[in-house]
C-alpha cells in the first residue's frame, strides 16, 4: 500500500542530553509525559499514530531557530505541527520525530485597518483570528470547518482553500508574506505587507502548500477583506447533478459580484448529518443540496438580487425547494449542514477520503462511477464540496480498515482524476498518505525539482521526512 509509512530513516535517536538541551531552551514546555503526548501523536482522523517521546512547545520565532539548528546538527528529525486537523496524515509523526507545536505562538502582531493587513505568528486559531477582525470590521479571506482548531500557520502550510475561496481566492494571493525558520536554524524574514513587489523571486510560495518539509513557518501576514454588511445563505434543493450546475452558471451571472459561496452536498451526506448529528434538513428531500452564500455591502440591493435568483430558478424548475437565512444564528445551522460532512462521516467507520480536482461538469460522475465500480463492497460512496472551485470531496465508508475495498478505489480513482486532467489532492495536500501518487498529477521532471529544492533547503531531511515527496525522492 503506496499510503503506508514507509522504513524509518536513520535519524538520530533523542537522549537524556538532548532533552536536558531541551528543557533549558523551553523549561515546562518540552513535554515527554507518554499521555500529555498521545493526542499529538495521532491524527484527527485517528488513522495515522506516531511514537514521538518529546513536544516542543516554543513561543517565539528566536526559540523555533534554536531548536532546529539543534536539531540538524545532531540529526534530529522534526515534525511541524498546528492545530492538527490535517486529514492526509501530514501533521503527526511517522516514528519518533520531536514534534514542535505552534500553539503558543499565538500573538496577533499588527493589524493595519486601512489596508486590511493583519500580521499575527503561526500558531493563532484561525477562528480567533476571526473574532479578533470582526471586531475591527474586517474577516479572514478563508474560513474552513476546522475553524475552531486550525492554525494559521498550518493553513498556509496546506494551503488550505475552504469555503470562501471562491469570492477572495487562494492564499498565494492573500498571504503577503511570512517569515520562516529554515531546517538549519536561519530564519527567512519575508514578512511584507505590500501588496505589490516584485523584486525577485517569490520565495514565500515555496513554503506555501509546503506542508513543513522546507521550513517551519513562525509568522504569516495576509490581507483581509472588509466586513460584508450583508451576509445571506440559501439552502436549496435540486433533483439532478446537471440541474446543479445550472443553478451555478444562472447563479453566477445572477448574483455576480455578491457572490461568496457555492457548495454542495449529496442525499448521503444528508443522510448521515441526520443519523450522526441530528441535524434537521429544512427542506424537502432531494438528491443534492446547495449552500449559497452572497456577502456585500448593501442588503436591500443583495435581497433583491437573491430574490430575482431564487425566483428564476424556482420557476424553471432548477430547484424543487429552498429556504433562506438572513439572521446570524440561522445561516449558522445552514452552514453547519455542509460544514459537519466531515465529522458526520467520522461515526461511520472507516472513512477512505479523495480530494479531487476536476473540470466541474465531471465532479459527480466520479461519484456516481465509483458507486457502480465498488457496488457493496462499501457502506457509502458520497459527494460534497466546493462546486465554485471543482473541487470534489469523495468518501468512502466502510465499517472498519478494508484492504480489499482499498484496492478496489485505489488506483482506479487516482486513474480516473489523471484521465480528465485532475489534481489528486486539491487542497488538502499530500501528507503520508497521498505522498506516492503525486505523479497522477504531476510529471516526474516537477517532482525531481521538487527533490532538488528540498535537498538545497533541508540537506539532511530532517523536516517533516516520509511526507509530501515520494518516497524515490527522499
Ligand atoms: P496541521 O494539521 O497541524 O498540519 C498540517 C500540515 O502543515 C502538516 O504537514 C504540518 O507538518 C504542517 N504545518 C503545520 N504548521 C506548520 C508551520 N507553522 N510551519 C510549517 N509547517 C506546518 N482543508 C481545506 O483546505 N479546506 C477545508 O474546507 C477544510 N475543512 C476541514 C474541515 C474539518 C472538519 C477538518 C478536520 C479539516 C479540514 N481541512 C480543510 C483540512 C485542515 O483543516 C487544513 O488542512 C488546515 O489548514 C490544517 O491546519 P492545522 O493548523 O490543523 O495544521
Ligand atoms: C471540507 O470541505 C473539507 O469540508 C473536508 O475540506 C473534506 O473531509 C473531507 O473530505
Ligand atoms: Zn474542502
Amino acid at each position: 500500500n503506496p499510503g503506508a509509512a514507509p522504513p524509518r530513516l536513520p535519524f538520530s535517536r533523542v537522549t537524556h542530553d538532548d532533552l536536558a538541551f531541551f528543557r533549558t531552551l523551553l523549561p515546562g514546555r518540552t513535554i515527554t509525559d507518554p499521555d500529555l503526548l498521545k493526542s499529538s501523536n495521532v491524527d484527527w482522523l485517528k488513522t495515522v499514530e506516531g511514537n514521538s517521546e518529546v513536544l516542543l512547545r516554543p513561543k517565539t520565532t528566536e526559540e523555533v531557530s534554536q531548536i532546529l539548528r539543534y536539531c540538524n546538527e545532531r540529526h534530529l528529525a522534526v515534525c511541524p505541527q498546528g492545530g492538527n486537523t490535517g486529514l492526509v496524515g501530514g501533521s503527526v509523526p511517522v516514528f519518533d520525530e520531536i514534534i514542535l507545536s505552534t500553539s503558543l505562538m499565538n500573538q496577533v502582531m499588527t493589524f493595519d485597518n486601512i489596508s486590511g493587513i493583519l500580521t499575527c505568528q503561526a500558531g493563532c486559531v484561525l477562528e480567533n483570528l476571526s473574532l479578533y477582525l470582526e471586531e475591527r470590521d474586517f474577516i479572514m479571506p478563508l474560513d474552513l470547518g476546522a475553524k475552531g482548531s486550525c492554525h494559521i500557520g498550518g493553513n498556509v502550510s496546506t494551503n488550505a482553500g475552504g469555503l470562501r475561496l471562491l469570492r477572495y481566492g487562494s492564499l498565494r494571493g492573500t498571504v503577503l508574506g511570512l517569515e520562516v525558520v529554515l531546517a538549519d536554524g536561519r530564519v527567512l524574514n519575508c514578512l511584507a505587507t505590500l501588496r505589490k513587489d516584485n523584486t525577485g523571486y517569490d520565495l514565500k510560495q515555496l513554503f506555501i502548500g509546503s506542508e513543513g518539509t522546507l521550513g517551519v513557518i513562525t509568522a504569516v501576514s495576509i490581507l483581509c477583506p472588509r466586513k460584508p454588511k450583508a451576509v445571506n445563505v440559501a439552502f436549496l434543493g435540486c433533483s439532478s447533478f446537471q440541474q446543479l450546475l445550472e443553478t451555478f452558471q444562472c447563479c453566477r451571472g445572477m448574483l455576480g459580484e455578491i457572490l461568496s459561496a457555492f457548495e454542495f452536498l449529496d442525499a448521503s451526506c444528508m443522510n448521515l448529518l441526520e443519523k450522526h448529528l441530528k441535524l434537521t434538513n429544512p427542506i424537502t428531500e432531494c438528491p443534492f443540496y446547495i449552500v449559497i452564500e452572497t456577502a456585500g455591502s448593501n442588503s436591500a440591493h443583495d435581497e433583491e438580487k437573491l430574490h430575482n435568483f431564487l425566483e428564476e430558478v424556482m420557476t424553471s424548475s432548477l430547484v424543487t425547494d429552498g429556504t433562506v437565512a438572513t439572521e446570524a444564528t440561522k445561516i449558522k445551522a445552514l452552514w453547519s449542514l455542509r460544514e459537519r460532512v466531515t465529522e458526520a462521516l467520522t461515526h461511520e467507520g472507516y472513512t477512505y477520503k479523495y480530494d479531487i480536482s476536476l473540470p466541474v461538469e465531471k465532479i459527480y460522475d466520479l461519484v456516481e462511477d465509483m458507486r457502480r465500480h465498488l457496488g457493496d463492497m462499501a457502506k457509502n460512496v458520497v459527494g460534497y464540496g466546493h462546486v465554485g472551485d471543482g473541487n470534489l470531496h469523495l468518501n468512502i465508508t466502510s465499517p472498519s480498515k478494508d484492504p480489499a475495498l482499498l484496492t478496489a478505489i485505489e488506483p482506479y480513482v487516482y486513474e480516473w482524476t489523471a484521465r480528465w486532467k485532475g489534481s489528486i489532492s486539491a487542497e488538502h495536500g499530500l501528507g503520508l498518505k497521498k505522498r506516492n501518487y503525486i505523479y497522477y498529477s504531476k510529471p516526474s521532471e516537477a517532482v525531481a525539482l521538487m527533490g532538488s529544492i528540498k535537498a538545497m533547503l533541508d540537506p539532511k531531511g530532517i523536516l517533516n521526512p516520509y511526507k509530501t515527496l515520494p518516497d524515490n525522492i527522499h
